[in-house]
């Protein structure tokens, strides 16, 4: 161990206790490899305070001893922003991890940034209240990674993203000062909102320590239904004509053609319905009553559009069904280490996309193999792209699909983030003016570059 760590070690134990810094490598092996495994670094040290005071210390002492800190909740991001991979001190939020009661006249809850998805769905469902993002880590994701991140996942046709759904937010900046501001007002035009700033900046502008979140009716009337389809073009038709006619329209999802068939076999079912199909939606209807006539109806005036239907209606038919989505990103992770490249496009180019796609990868490499799914309501597809014999394809990959998605007029991170493994692509979307606001604004909370610094902006020279 350095002697600057150890110094560190040594004021640290006065914070947080001894059993809370974690140095053994076996130990601190999980905080520095991300879920998917394709991002491993290393690090001297995972500090792990138990709340803000401890946090702000935690952040003013590591910053005087000169290292960079990774901030991490869950450590399900996607995008390679939340480990480790320059030696960077590790600061874990897992233990922030307290929920308030919920205010029921509000309809609004703080939590700690440590809560898991699932611990905050279940404190609020107490209320027959519900979290507005859900998504399928709910279990190991943690409320202040999905600010962090400005999660998505299958609810955002009806309630939009994370950053919709913080009222508040308090945080420590990277000088360890505290900024806090959880009234919960709907409306507060007292200047610069701190809620939209942090929502997306993946730990670069400040560690978010307690979150005051919206919440919405938890709707106990639930339809699902899976339709299968002969191509893309009837898939994105469909989508768009559910949008408008479906008043309870919760979620619209997708899983093309290889990612259907990997699933399946992952668990070991056969296709439910349509066995030939190019590509499958699970669609959501949710309302205080029972919402299946009017989604029944609607599927019916698709007429020809659909080739054929599976409904669940009851908790277990539906989660039956919703396993074939939800266990996409598990199988894949079974088959080997994938690029994840998650895309939005606008609806009219989603079809060009999916279709062009596979044999844009494999012009660049045939042994690779493409699986497609994702949130069709939103024109979000992630793309997983691995190499033969599931090893990781050539990077010249990322950068054909990404620039093809930016060709389209799309976005090359629509819920993930830019993380480390997207930073030298953000050009495609953003322009230099932009991309020297965003340096601005890090140097301005952060002049010594010490929250995850690393993470989302591109290296200065490229
Ligand atoms: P981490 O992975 O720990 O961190 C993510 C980023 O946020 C890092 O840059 C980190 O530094 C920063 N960060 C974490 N906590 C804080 C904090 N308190 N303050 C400041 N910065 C912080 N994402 C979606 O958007 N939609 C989905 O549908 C979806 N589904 C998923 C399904 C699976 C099976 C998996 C494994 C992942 C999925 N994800 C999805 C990605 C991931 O779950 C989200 O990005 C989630 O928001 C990350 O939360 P986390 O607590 O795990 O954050
Ligand atoms: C999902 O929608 C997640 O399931 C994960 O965003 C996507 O594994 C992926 O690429
Ligand atoms: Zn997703």
């Amino acid at each position: 161990m350095s002697d600057g760590v150890s110094e560190l070690v040594s004021k640290l134990k006065g914070v947080v206790g001894d059993n809370h810094l974690l140095r053994e490598a076996d130990l601190t092996a999980g905080y520095s490899t991300d879920w998917t495994g394709r991002f491993q670094g290393r690090t001297p040290l995972v500090v792990r305070p138990a709340n803000t005071a401890e946090l702000a210390e935690v952040v003013m002492l590591t910053a005087e001893a000169g290292f960079a800190i990774v901030p991490q909740g869950g450590n399900t991001g996607l995008v390679g922003g939340s480990v480790p991979l320059n030696g960077e001190v590790v600061l874990s939020t897992m233990r922030l991890n307290d929920c308030q009661p919920v205010d029921q006249l509000a309809q609004q809850v703080t939590c700690g940034a440590g809560v898991t998805l699932a611990q905050a769905q279940a404190h609020v469902a107490s209320a027959s209240l519900d979290i507005g993002v859900d998504l399928a880590a709910r279990d190991s994701c943690t409320i202040g990674g999905m600010i962090a991140t400005n999660a998505g996942g299958i609810n955002v046709i009806r309630y939009g993203a994370m950053r919709e759904q913080v009222l508040g937010i308090e945080a420590v900046l990277a000088d360890g000062s505290v900024i806090s501001h959880l009234e919960g007002l709907e409306k507060d035009n007292t200047g610069y909102h701190f809620p939209s700033l942090l929502a997306g900046s993946e730990g670069t502008l400040g560690i978010i320590t307690k979150a005051r979140l919206r919440l919405h009716p938890h709707l106990t009337g639930r339809c699902t239904a899976m339709l299968a389809f002969d191509n893309v073009d009837d898939a994105v038709a469909a989508t768009s004509a559910l949008r408008r006619s479906v008043t309870s329209l919760h979620a619209a999802e997708v899983i093309f053609r290889d990612a259907m068939h990997l699933v399946c076999e992952h668990i070991n079912s056969a296709v439910p319905v349509g066995a030939n199909s190019e590509a499958w939606l699970i669609i959501e209807a949710a309302a205080p009553s029972d919402p299946t006539e009017e989604l029944a109806a609607a599927i019916d005036s698709l007429g020809r559009l659909v080739v054929d239907v599976g409904v669940g209606v009851d908790s277990s038919s539906r989660k039956n069904l919703w396993q074939y989505r939800e266990k996409v990103t598990e199988a894949i992770a079974a088959a080997g280490t994938p690029h994840k490249l998650d895309v939005t496009l606008g609806a009219s180019k989603l079809a060009d996309f999916v279709t062009e796609v596979p044999s844009i990868v494999s012009a660049i490499d045939e042994g690779s193999s493409v699986y497609m799914f994702g949130h069709l309501g939103d024109g979000n597809v992630h793309v997983n792209v691995m190499g033969n014999a599931g090893v990781e394809p050539p990077e010249a990959v990322d950068a054909a699909v990404l620039e093809y998605a930016a060709k389209l007029g799309g976005s090359i991170s629509a819920e993930h983030g830019i993380g480390t493994a997207k930073k030298e692509f953000l050009h495609l979307n953003r322009t230099s003016a932009e991309i020297f606001a965003f340096r601005s604004i890090k140097h301005a909370l952060d002049p010594r570059q010490i929250l995850n610094p690393h993470v989302l902006l591109p290296s200065e020279d490229s």
